[in-house]
């Protein structure tokens, strides 16, 4: 079907061309010179133009009326700012089209070539050129203070007593989290994920996981090692070096000092080990390739620990331990209840690459940024069930959208919001998981 609609446009555009130069010729034969064209052609040609600007017109208006209502009313407070800066601009900008397509087409119709008629030069009128700068300079200004001060409403800091809530993105999910009865979300490293801690949440409990896991893995690795031939032969020379006081392989940095009677005992056991292991037969030889890949991947490992070795106890201000605090945050996936009425603080974090939280009932959307966090407030003002109502509708749901083209599965990239009294909303909350229990 494509193709047979392509087909049709390709042998229309071919008829046409062939139509235009059957009637250059006839003109020539008819010893017409191009350029002079009949005033019938010109009356035809400039009518065409305001016939098209009255369809153009009417097509516009009717895409307004057909799919111009595409968003329930806002159901934040700020979100009315935000819906009525909207409908200014939209009032400017489509006052500004029906005006300059008006004139764009009129004009032709209008000015249309005429013998009699002579052009008015007109090079300059410095009245004209301020109208044209200082008119759209105020209209531009007002859209942009407007702008800004409901940006702000959005931005600004929120108060002491807000709801906070953190939205975690990755791909392709996402993951809410609430601080709990302490009020502070527990400090987060990307080093401590782990399928149980699928935030990072830093807690004594959660460094040693990882630890005894990362642990674990070099461990087995270096088994697999400890039998390889090539390995063992280097690690040979490497101790004999060392026990003879030599640097003699190029370990620029073995400093040549006496070393202890426990390392030399220490080392003494390791070569008697290594030369058991050889002469016994038990060694396997690996390829190059598959030696080197478990070596990178104990010293990549060897960092992970490093680098959870490094983070650091803290307390907050308020002298709260900033390992413990994680302990209480519940961690909610699939779908998150918000109170109506209540101001809400969102933070957003990313795991992996930059997504964008979109709610559109709100009127609010952020970028959720790796290693960036960024933030902003909303305070509902209608309840699913009103929403419901409104729109007559019993399936309707508020929704968290990823609007960042952010890989294969962005489309799937949704959570489900609930906004509902105060009352269902604390007993939603403590029914919600428990980082520490999801621990155990
Ligand atoms: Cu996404």
């Amino acid at each position: 079907m494509k193709l047979l609609i392509l087909l049709v446009i390709v042998v229309g555009v071919i008829a046409v061309a062939q139509l235009a130069k059957i009637y250059q010729l006839s003109a020539h034969m008819r010893g017409l010179r191009e350029e002079e064209i009949s005033e019938a052609d010109t009356r035809m040609n400039s009518s065409l133009w305001i016939v098209f600007m009255f369809v153009f017109f009417a097509t516009t208006i009717w895409q307004f009326i057909r799919y111009g209502d595409y968003l329930p009313p806002s159901a934040s407070a700020h979100g009315e700012s935000v819906d009525t800066l909207m409908n200014y601009n939209l009032a400017l900008v489509i006052f500004v089209f029906f005006v300059v397509n008006t004139l764009l087409f009129v004009f032709p119709y209008k000015y249309r070539y005429n013998k009699n008629r002579k052009a008015h030069f007109f090079p300059h009128d410095t009245r004209l050129e301020l109208i044209w700068t200082v008119v759209p300079s105020v209209v531009l200004a007002v859209i942009i203070i407007f702008g800004l001060k409901t940006w702000a409403e959005m931005t600004g800091p929120a108060s002491d007593d807000a709801i906070r809530v953190e939205i975690y993105s990755k791909q392709f999910d996402w993951t809410a989290r609430y601080a709990g009865d302490d009020g502070h979300f527990g400090a987060t490293d990307f080093n401590l994920i782990t399928p149980a801690n699928p935030l990072g949440i830093i807690t004594v409990e959660g460094v040693k996981v990882v630890n005894d896991k990362v642990s674990g893995k070099i461990a087995k690795l270096q088994a697999t090692l400890d039998i390889e031939k090539g390995y063992l032969l280097a690690q040979k020379s490497d101790i004999e070096a060392t026990l003879h006081g030599g640097d003699s392989h190029g370990h620029g940095d073995h400093e040549s000092h006496e070393i202890s009677p426990e390392q030399k005992a220490h080392l003494e056991g390791r070569l008697q080990k290594i030369n058991d292991v050889l002469s016994s037969g038990d060694a396997v030889v690996l390829s190059d390739a598959a030696y080197e890949a478990k070596e990178d991947k104990i010293f990549r490992l060897d960092r992970h620990i490093q680098r959870v070795l490094e983070l650091q106890p803290f307390e907050f201000s308020d002298g709260l331990n900033g390992w413990e605090v994680g302990k209480d945050d519940r961690i909610v996936k699939g779908e998150f209840h918000l109170p109506i009425g209540r101001e809400i603080e969102f933070v957003f974090r990313s795991r992996d690459v930059i997504h964008s939280a979109f709610m559109p009932h709100f009127r609010a959307q952020m970028n959720a940024v790796p290693g960036l966090p960024t933030r902003f407030k909303i305070t509902p003002t209608i309840t699913t069930d009103s929403m419901r109502t409104i729109l007559d509708n019993p399936e309707f749901n508020y929704i968290l959208l990823c609007n960042k083209v952010c890989g294969a599965a962005h489309f799937n990239m949704a959570m489900g919001i609930v906004v509902e009294s105060q009352e269902k909303y604390d007993s939603w909350l403590a029914e919600q998981n428990v980082y520490a229990a999801e621990q155990n």
